[in-house]
């Protein structure tokens, strides 16, 4: 084997912690295909292959196991060794030392197990329930309640500095990380290196690798200690190389943005990124509601915003059922992540801030509601189905075909719950007085094919 193996070895040990991470990353990527991306470049820099586009894609085989290096030039075999020096020579005009860049390079070589992670394809998209109940689960509320007490000087000044509220940068941390205790287990230099020579998506991980190394060049971090996800996502928050070199704050003073090892620098690299993207210290991301019986369900999205006022006018309150709270020019979006039959929510400004952190509604519901479940709030209001079926990719595709078939133009087939097929399945609703919520999930798809099917069979499900 080469010789990266026995030097990644310790890293490798740390590959349960990444397993962790890929749960995030699947979720982040369903959340994704709901949005009918295909290349979806996310505000954290993070950029996810959606998996409709993964699978229409030509996906190259497994590249073979690189041969046995005789130097550490070769090592991933001549090909990457050629590739790797043309990244070199263009990594030397732009400045960076002849020192940093042996010191990176040394024993990298292509991670198969990278790739591995990069062509998977789940079987099943995600639902709400099983996301959140990870992602806010009560451990994960009993940790961060810790953490806040933990840092509470140092979350209360950057409070006071940044409007950013203390509990909003613990619930990053927790999804992010769990409050630090996975930060990945790859070498950030090899896991981006693999991904830039790889011919995917080569051109945004090449630069995200040249960044990589600018920021070893100005001294933030030992290359041996910049660890990261094997999309190359570093440190407590998770920020991407271009996110860093963009957002990334010298918290403590002492010239070093360590994102990796000092929190104070985390923090206030969180707080200054989502200044950057817009958080409105004047406002909360969204809350939980209640709607009131016969609601048309059809306002149930992302891309329908009224103002406060209007929701409270067509009777949606609080979800203990007060009434909203009066803020002129405050305008929202009212959304059921898991169907009518789930929690509602009003979302507010701050909640696509989340969403440009990281672009998925799943995830900024979970940060959200972290948020609020770390500085003392109770659990969702309702007794809730957790556990609903979900859906397979396929079936969702099927879905589509079949919406077509009956005429209900859901657009391409393209295993996406995007806004055409929600709209579809909320016209399909519609017709067979099903509350139209625009959900897909395997009871729908059942009910589409016993129509399809003609004669109320069971479309041979
Ligand atoms: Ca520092």
């Amino acid at each position: 084997m080469s010789r990266s193996v026995s030097v990644l070895s310790p890293l490798r040990a740390d590959r349960a912690k990444s397993e962790s991470r890929r749960d995030v990353h699947l979720a982040r990527e369903a959340a994704l295909n709901s949005k009918g991306r295909g290349v979806a470049v996310l505000a954290a820099g993070l950029v996810l292959l959606t998996l409709p586009a993964c699978a229409q894609a030509p996906v190259p085989p497994p590249k073979p196991a690189p041969a046995a290096a005789t130097s550490a030039d070769e090592a991933g075999g001549p090909a990457f060794s050629a590739w790797l020096r043309a990244l070199k020579a263009e990594a030397r005009q732009r400045g960076i030392s002849e020192a940093t860049l042996a010191r990176a390079f040394r024993d990298v070589a292509p991670n198969p197990r990278v790739l591995e992670l990069d062509r998977r394809q789940p079987e099943f998209t995600s639902t709400f329930w099983g996301y959140y109940d990870r992602a806010v689960s009560p451990d994960r509320v009993r940790d961060g309640r810790a953490m806040l007490a933990r840092h509470r000087a140092l979350l209360d000044d950057l409070y006071r500095r940044t409007g950013i509220p203390p509990q909003v940068i613990v619930a990053f941390w927790g999804v992010e990380t769990n409050y630090g205790r996975n930060l990945g287990g790859f070498n950030v230099i090899e896991a981006l290196a693999t991904l830039a020579h790889d011919a995917r998506r080569g051109a945004f991980f090449r630069e995200q690798l040249l960044t990589a190394l600018a920021i070893l060049d100005q001294g933030h971090i030992a290359p041996e200690t910049m660890v990261g996800s094997w999309a190359g996502a570093m440190g407590q928050m998770q920020f991407m190389p271009t996110t860093f070199r963009d957002h990334a704050v010298d918290g403590d003073g002492d010239g070093r943005k360590d994102i990796w090892t000092d929190l104070k620098d985390a923090f206030e690299s969180a707080a200054g990124f989502l200044t950057d993207l817009g958080w409105r210290a004047d406002q909360t991301w969204g809350r939980q509601v209640r709607l009131p019986p016969g609601f048309d369900l059809t306002q149930s999205d992302l891309d329908v915003r009224k103002p406060l006022t209007d929701w409270a006018a067509l009777g949606v309150a609080r979800a203990d059922g007060q009434a909203l709270p009066v803020v002129p020019g405050m305008t929202a979006s009212l959304l059921l992540p898991a169907g009518h039959e789930g929690p509602a929510f009003l979302v507010y400004d701050n909640f696509r801030v989340i969403m440009r952190w990281n672009n998925s509604s799943l995830y900024a519901l979970a940060v959200g509601r972290l948020a609020d479940r770390i500085a003392g709030d109770g659990s969702l209001v309702g007794v809730f189905d957790r556990a609903p079926d979900p859906l397979r990719y396929s079936e969702l595709r099927t879905l589509q075909h079949l919406l077509n078939h009956l005429g209900f133009e859901a657009g391409p087939v393209d295993g996406l719950a995007g806004p055409s097929t929600r709209s579809a399945i909320r016209r399909f609703q519609a017709t067979q007085g099903l509350p139209a919520d625009g959900h897909a999930d395997p009871a729908l798809l059942r009910h589409v094919q016993r129509l399809a099917a003609g004669q109320g069979s069971d479309g041979g499900l």
